[in-house]
């Protein structure tokens, strides 16, 4: 025994011990304080934990339909239950109309983001609005609602044509290269362009150049987020980060480095729009910055209570790209997909744009001018919401009320939820967009006709709040500020693309489209690499 080792180790035993001993009643403490809250809370039926370690959350991550997962519980334990997380944690579900209104209404204040997302949030696109909470994010949202206004859409629309004019020169030349009348092109990447392009110069006057083939760092990063493999580093960290999330922001990760490559470069593009602005604003020769951006930082100058520091419209422009890039280009390319799988409804739209007869509908046009194209669009959203949840912690104990009454595992009915401080809430937005409790027995299927039908939207639904009765934009005081944008951008691109051109799947009919994870699910080929939507693309003569 060579006693020099001993000794050596002795002071170590000592430590280990007591850090030991710290855990262990940090676990304790822990685990009291949650009885306590729990004891007064209603109790609520609860699918079994198939991992103490990653709850049910790993296996609904990797399902390929998770509403289809959260129809299967809500059927079985009522439309309120309780689902195991991680580390022995559990997860409130929301699938009761009245309790989502009460959900929320009540976001920012009593509903808040969970430490982890609002460290991601910050780390990704800083202190912008979608990081802020309660009266910060009053404050912040006030100063950028009029950006978003009707008018201001308006002004924007051109923009959108635009970026559709360049997609159809790009596809003319791919196609006569062919030397026919068609290709096969994939067309999520352009979707990727189109709405990266648009949100630059509607956004902040940025011209990315994407759909001109020019290389984008912000693009390449997004992009690179889909090709990340959960390793087991990543999973390691993903479950300290529960815990301790400040210590996963600094280990640098593939995803870490990623975040920071895309902060450099959102960076430098803030620099310059507010650079221009500035000189716009001493008077200098340019044309008027009519971007949302643009118009804020003007407004900022003169309402000195709405007065945002540079950092928060650094971080509002990087706000618009993640809030706005892949939501729109993923509800475009489903929307291409669905257009895929029923021609019958493909060649409707087509005979209803068909009455454009020159020139680009206007922006009210587009809004109330085409129901079908309308129809088309929303329900694409309501199938594919590029958001599939809502998850949030609890600041307070709470009651949620609810539309129908519950029967808790007691026994007992109870018309309204109790619920403790720090409980974690989730509402499967997915779900209730798609659920043939409420949207019918065809509420699996695309079917645009539902939106124009007297009854399609059943009285179930309607007792939905949100846009059009949908969750695909949450409600409440976080409902999506570019929703406008959003739908006139859709409309624009969907009504140049579908009168120029028709859109078949490479394989033919049956081709089978599966979701691909990156920051949010994309469509996909199944069993085919990345998120990739090859399409033959015909044109119209
Ligand atoms: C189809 C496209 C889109 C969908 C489905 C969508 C959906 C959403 C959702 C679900 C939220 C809430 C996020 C949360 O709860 O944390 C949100 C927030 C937001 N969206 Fe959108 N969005 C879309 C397009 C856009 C566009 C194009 C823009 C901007 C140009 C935009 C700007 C915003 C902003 C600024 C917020 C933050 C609002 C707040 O925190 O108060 N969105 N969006
Ligand atoms: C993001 O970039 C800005 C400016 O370049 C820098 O000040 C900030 O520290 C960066 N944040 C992160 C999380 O990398
Ligand atoms: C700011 O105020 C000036 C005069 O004080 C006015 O000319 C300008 O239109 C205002 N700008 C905005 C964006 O309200
Ligand atoms: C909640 O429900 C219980 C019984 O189900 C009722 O006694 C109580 O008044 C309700 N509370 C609220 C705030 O609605
Ligand atoms: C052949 C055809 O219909 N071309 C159309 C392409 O789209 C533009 C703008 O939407 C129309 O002006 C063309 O007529």
């Amino acid at each position: 025994m060579d006693w020099s080792t001993y000794n050596a180790a002795l002071p170590t035993v000592g430590v280990v011990n007591a850090l030991g001993a710290l855990i262990g009643l940090w676990v304790v403490y822990a685990i009291a304080q949650h009885m306590r809250r729990r004891a007064h809370c209603t109790p609520l039926a609860s699918p079994p934990n198939p991992s103490f370690l990653f709850g049910i959350g790993r296996s609904l991550f990797k399902h390929p339909d998770p509403a289809a997962v959260y129809e299967q519980w809500a059927e079985k334990y009522g439309s309120v239950f309780r689902i195991p997380a991680t580390l022995g944690y559990s997860r409130v579900v929301l699938c009761d109309p009245k309790a989502i209104q009460h959900f929320y209404s009540h976001e920012t204040f009593l509903y808040q983001q969970t430490t982890l997302t609002k460290q991601s949030i910050e780390s990704l696109v800083g202190r912008g609005v979608l990081w802020a909470e309660g009266e910060s994010h009053k404050r912040q949202r006030k100063a950028l609602t009029p950006a978003f206004s009707n008018a201001a859409i308006r002004r924007l629309t051109y923009i959108f044509f635009d970026s559709a004019y360049k997609i159809k020169t790009a596809w003319d030349s791919i196609i006569a290269a062919e030397g026919d009348d068609s290709a096969i092109i994939e067309v999520q990447a352009w979707m990727n362009h189109v709405s990266l392009d648009s949100i630059g110069i509607a956004g902040f006057s940025h011209d990315f150049g994407t759909l001109h083939g020019k290389h984008s760092t912000v693009a390449e990063t997004f992009d690179s987020f889909s090709s990340l493999k959960p390793t087991l580093i990543g999973v390691a960290v993903f479950i300290v980060g529960l815990a301790f999330p400040r210590v996963m922001m600094r280990i640098p990760t593939a995803f870490r480095m990623l975040v920071k490559q895309l902060n450099a470069s959102m960076s430098e593009v803030a620099d310059d729009l507010l650079a221009n602005t500035r000189k716009e604003s001493e008077g200098e020769d340019k044309a008027e910055d009519k971007s949302i951006i643009g118009l804020l930082v003007k407004a900022e100058s003169n309402q000195s209570d709405l007065h945002m520091s540079q950092d928060e419209v650094m971080a509002q422009m990087k706000v618009l790209i993640l809030a706005g890039y892949e939501t729109t280009s993923i509800s475009l390319t489903w929307c291409l997909v669905e257009l895929c799988k029923k021609p019958e409804i493909q060649a409707k739209l087509r005979s209803e744009l068909s009455q454009i007869s020159s020139g680009d509908p206007t922006w009210d046009q587009l809004t109330n001018g085409f129901p079908y194209l309308d129809a088309v669009v929303h329900e694409t959203l309501r199938l594919h919401p590029p958001l599939g949840e809502t998850t949030r912690i609890a600041t307070e104990d709470a009651i949620i009320p609810l539309s129908t009454p519950l029967k808790t595992p007691t026994g007992t009915v109870v018309d309204n939820v109790s619920i403790a401080k720090g409980d974690i809430v989730t509402v499967p937005i997915h779900l209730m967009n798609s659920w043939p409790e409420i949207w019918g027995p065809d509420a699996r299927e695309f079917n645009p006709e539902r939106w124009l039908a007297e009854d399609g939207v059943p009285k179930k639904a309607q007792e939905l709040q949100g846009h059009r009765h949908l969750l695909t934009f949450v409600d409440g005081p976080r409902i999506c500020l570019g929703r406008g944008f959003a739908l006139a951008e859709f409309k624009a691109v969907l009504s140049v693309l579908i009168r120029n051109y028709t859109f078949e799947f490479r394989d033919g009919p049956d081709t089978q489209i599966e979701r691909v994870r990156g920051i949010l699910p994309r469509p996909g080929v199944a069993g085919e690499k990345g998120a990739k939507i090859p399409l033959r693309v015909r044109r119209l003569e």
